[in-house]
């Protein structure tokens, strides 16, 4: 002991220091540039990150006074900041909502996102409560849950700066396992806190890179995670803040958040459990929307079809595989080019084809870019009712070379830039809060609709993306299939607050892993532009252009359609999950891709954004036989299920290669066989704010095992998914928590599978490893090649006896396409089910806890697994009355101990309110 002690205090002096908190988060620290600003030079040669150059201790505010949950601080005399003047005076303000806790750093009048959340609370077995502590110099808080008395949050590292365009917050974290922060393409589900790392959150036009950990901004921004305190309890954060921001992860565990613009507004939503922080969250931001039963379908997507022959061609090839498909999705390809609300010539005719594949129960959904050309139809439509466009401050500051070339824009500040058609666009203002110019998008959508009759809407490019910004040659110089328009410049040759900010995060010390040439303002507008009449500054708002079109682009398409539909969009912030799913992105066709999906598409749950998944198979580079048929089978789990690929790869839908076909229809059936507890789930999500694909800790919070497994998952907390992510695997590592498990999958179907690390067969011929839980009740239908099909089939229910013979289980079923105004109002039925089985026999009761006027089909199969004895199939009794079970077609194994029991129109669920089917076993 005395031995250790020593050596420790050898090799790391006295006391263990706290993290450092960098001063120097931009490129290329030196000794005299680090000393200039006062901090700490010492550099280190360990492999955890550290920064050399450091805040000296003491960095914060101290308490001038304090007026009950109001807190005047006054800048201390500790270290200053590099960045900007400190504000010498700050408050925070802390108040309940709910159970949730806000604590509010900043001062009244400075910029707020107009994002509007419902607010809503819900309540909590814990409170957290906020105290304060301060040494001499330096004034810290902490949040407290008070059950545990654990610190969740503790700023008493310091570290507080607040500057106009530079505020900085830090904190001890309880414990390392903590989850979220987005839009980033993360390695593990769990972060790492043995090393500093850095996270970017500024929305960019940026593909992922899954191959190595890489640590830039993505498409959107999710200031929000969840931690698990030692002892299993949950905590959510969310910091409501949408200027260009980043958060390192450092040893501590702690935290330091830095942003440029607004406030600290901190939120923290108690839990206890991860699901109750999940609902208590989106209680708080808005719950996801209803996706249409049918966006559950199975999407074949590609960009770069020759025409509408070569759609109908692979839409062909997958239908004739006999593979289940719902939905066709339209690139930019049909476009005229590249131009919103037109069809070019090679489309010809694909009104016609929509109503054949309307005839076939498919949907279509188009793409639809934000930006429109600056010389059109659309474009003279929104001049004509005022609709606004991101803009220019002031007229001095148009790129005249532009805007002299578009007679209708000549008058205006409309900031004009570079997308995919020939010549320059303009970005709508889904701000303008006069409502004329999300008018005019719904205008040109029902004009469009009324032209074809699509049925869902992909919004791509809208954080906002826009090509070449500030680049003397961008790329599309070199591309034949776009002229060399002007680029845009931003003013990032003065000294422009809003394109140089004194500190410009890491999307601009690491883009894309190279430093050179970036600004906030790349592949995207000038920072310094204005949106509704010049009362949001672009740099403040930028984050949130993928939510605002989503909002008014959902609204568009409910109205125009009548139906609730469903809109996914690329670029989101939180409460986007309200309006539309997501998809994660640019990815490439390799297995590092496959396995970041997993790990993306269980984060955007936990953001609130459950209607998510990825490009099966892999957009950009070429796929393979084997990795395509390996995402076809993971992706057969994830809600949003679209099979994408980019411009000049070939073919890669699952028609392609046979095996992949024959996998891909096997894993297919089998979500469409189980479409109804998916609905149910995402029924729930809405309605309750739960998740659908969710971190296997959400059901296990007390099994530390369960705190790292990014590549299983959740649905619902019945069924456990672990996917093949790696070439060439057949067999599966995977950890089944301490509970009962029985297979779904080719390998002992049905039979009870031992919990803990387990080996799995997994070959590319059987489906992907798949459980259900003890205790469950799911309801299926028997599936067939479209959503809409199959949902008139028959119910089936899969009954999954726990240890004591019980199993519970529900339904949520509406007709899948009205819009849900509010769940109070909804027409829906909610079915519960209770099994219960003894040694003498069984009984099912089916419960109607709430009447819709849909007309639900029958009941129809039971099967059950576990069951003890062989049943008496002539002692069944329906409410009381003999009913005739069909004996050739139900059967009981003794050795698999499954029970399966199918007779038509077994049972009419409207039937009565309460149901109950039971049973005797054949007596010994
Ligand atoms: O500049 O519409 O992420 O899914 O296929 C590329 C063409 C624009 C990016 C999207 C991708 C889509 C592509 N788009």
């Amino acid at each position: 002991m005395n031995y250790l002690f020593l050596l420790s205090f050898l090799l790391f002096g006295t006391c263990k220091a706290g993290p450092r908190i960098n001063c120097f988060p931009e490129p290329n620290a030196n000794q005299s540039l680090c000393e200039s600003r006062g901090c700490i030079w010492n550099p280190v040669t360990s492999e955890d990150g550290a920064p050399w150059c450091y805040f000296k201790d003491g960095v914060g505010y101290n308490l001038d006074s304090q007026n009950g949950s109001v807190y005047n601080l006054r800048k201390n005399n500790g270290p200053k900041n590099p960045w900007g003047a400190d504000f010498q005076n700050i408050q925070i303000r802390t108040s309940s909502i709910g159970s949730v806790l806000n604590v509010k750093i900043g001062l009244e009048g400075r910029y707020e996102p107009p994002v509007d959340f419902p607010r809503a609370t819900l309540p909590s077995s814990e409170t957290l409560f906020f105290t304060t502590a301060s040494s001499e110099d330096l004034f810290w808080f902490s949040v407290i849950r008070n059950t545990t008395n654990r610190k969740i949050f503790d700023t008493s590292l310091g570290g507080l700066i607040f500057s106009d365009q530079f505020l900085q917050l830090s904190t001890y974290l309880p414990s390392e396992n903590m989850y979220g922060w987005g839009e980033n393409a993360h390695q593990t589900l769990k972060h790492n806190f043995s090393r500093y790392l850095t996270w970017g959150m500024l929305a960019r036009d940026q593909p992922p890179n899954s191959l190595n950990l890489d640590t830039m901004n993505l498409y959107g921004v999710h200031p929000f995670y969840m931690c698990l305190e030692p002892d299993g309890n949950a905590h959510g954060v969310l910091i409501f803040n949408s200027n260009a921001q980043e958060v390192t992860t450092a040893p501590g565990p702690s935290l330091i958040y830095r942003t440029i613009g607004g406030n600290l507004d901190v939120y923290f939503f108690p839990g206890p459990t991860p699901a109750l922080v999940t609902q208590q969250y989106l209680a708080f931001i808005g719950k996801p929307f209803l996706p249409a039963y049918w966006a559950l379908g199975y999407q074949l997507s590609r960009y770069g079809y020759s025409g509408l022959d070569e759609m109908k061609q692979r839409i062909g090839a997958v239908r004739d595989a006999g593979i289940p498909l719902d939905i066709a999705v339209a690139d930019i390809d049909y476009m005229n080019r590249y131009k919103d609300f037109s069809t070019n010539d090679k489309w010809t005719g694909f009104e016609d084809y929509v109503s054949q594949m309307h005839g076939w129960n498919m949907k279509l959904i188009p793409i639809f870019d934000p930006a429109v050309e600056a010389d059109y139809l659309p474009f003279q439509d929104a001049q004509a009712v005022q609709a606004k466009f991101i803009e220019w401050e002031d007229f001095s500051q148009v790129q005249r070379d532009i805007q002299n070339l578009y007679p209708m824009a000549n008058q205006t500040k409309i900031m004009l830039g570079v997308v995919w058609p020939d010549r320059h666009v303009a970005f709508p203002d889904f701000l303008d809060s006069t409502g004329r110019t999300q008018a005019w998008w719904k205008y040109e959508l029902e004009l469009y609709h009324s032209k074809l009759s699509f049925d869902g809407i992909w919004i791509d490019m809208n954080e906002p993306a826009n090509f070449g910004t500030n680049e003397q040659h961008p790329w599309y110089f070199d591309d034949d299939d776009h002229p060399n328009d002007a680029p845009l410049f931003c003013p990032t040759n003065g000294t422009n607050r809003w394109e140089l900010p004194l500190f410009q995060t890491h999307a601009v010390y690491y883009y894309g892993g190279n430093e050179n040439n970036a600004y906030l303002s790349s592949k995207t507008l000038c920072l310094a532009g204005v949106q509704n009449n010049g009362t949001f500054r672009f740099y403040d708002v930028k984050n949130l252009y993928g939510l605002t079109e989503a909002i008014h682009t959902q609204a568009a398409l409910m109205e125009v359609t009548g139906k609730r539909g469903a809109v996914v969009s690329r670029s989101t912030f939180p409460s986007a999950g309200r309006y539309a799913g997501h998809w994660l992105g640019d990815n490439t066709a390799r297995w590092e891709d496959l396995r970041t999906s997993v790990i993306g598409a269980q984060e955007f749950n936990l953001f609130g954004i459950p209607f998510v998944g990825s490009d099966v198979c892999g957009f950009l580079g070429t796929s393979n036989e084997e990795l395509c048929l390996r995402w076809q089978q993971m992706g057969a789990f994830h809600s949003f299920f679209r099979n994408h690929n980019t411009l000049g790869e070939p073919a890669q839908d699952p028609a392609v290669w046979p095996a992949v076909a024959t996998a891909t229809r096997i894993a297919n059936l089998f979500r469409y066989q189980y479409l109804p507890y998916l609905f149910s789930l995402h029924f729930l999500a809405s309605r309750d704010g739960l998740t659908v694909v969710r971190p296997v800790f959400f059901e296990f919070p007390m099994d530390t095992a369960t705190f790292d497994l990014g590549y299983q998952f959740m649905w619902g907390s019945s069924i456990l998914v672990a996917p093949v992510v790696y070439q060439g695997a057949v067999t599966t590592n995977l950890y089944l928590p301490n509970d009962v498990w029985y297979s779904l999958f080719d390998y002992k179907y049905g039979s009870q599978i031992d919990s803990g690390y387990i080996t799995v067969p997994s070959p590319t011929t059987s489906r992907i490893p798949v459980f259900v839980r003890g205790g469950s009740v799911i309801p299926r239908q028997t599936p067939t090649t479209t959503t809409t099909m199959s949902r008139l089939n028959p119910f089936e229910l899969l009954i999954a006896p726990c240890q004591l013979g019980k199993a519970v289980g529900v339904l949520y079923w509406d007709d899948g396409e009205r819009i849900v105004n509010s769940f109070d109002s909804h027409d829906y039925h909610q079915l519960d089910f209770s099994f219960v089985s003894t040694s003498s026999g069984a009984s099912l009761t089916i419960t109607r806890t709430r009447k819709g006027s849909i007309t639900l089909p029958t009941l129809d199969i039971i099967e059950i697994f576990n069951y003890p004895s062989p049943p008496n199939f002539r002692s069944f009794l329906l409410n009381g009355q003999s009913v005739n079970i069909n004996v050739q077609s139900s059967t009981y194994s003794g050795i698999t101990k499954t029970l399966y029991i199918s007779t038509k129109s077994l049972i009419n669920l409207t039937s009565a309110d309460v149901i109950t089917l039971e049973w005797n076993n054949v007596s010994k």
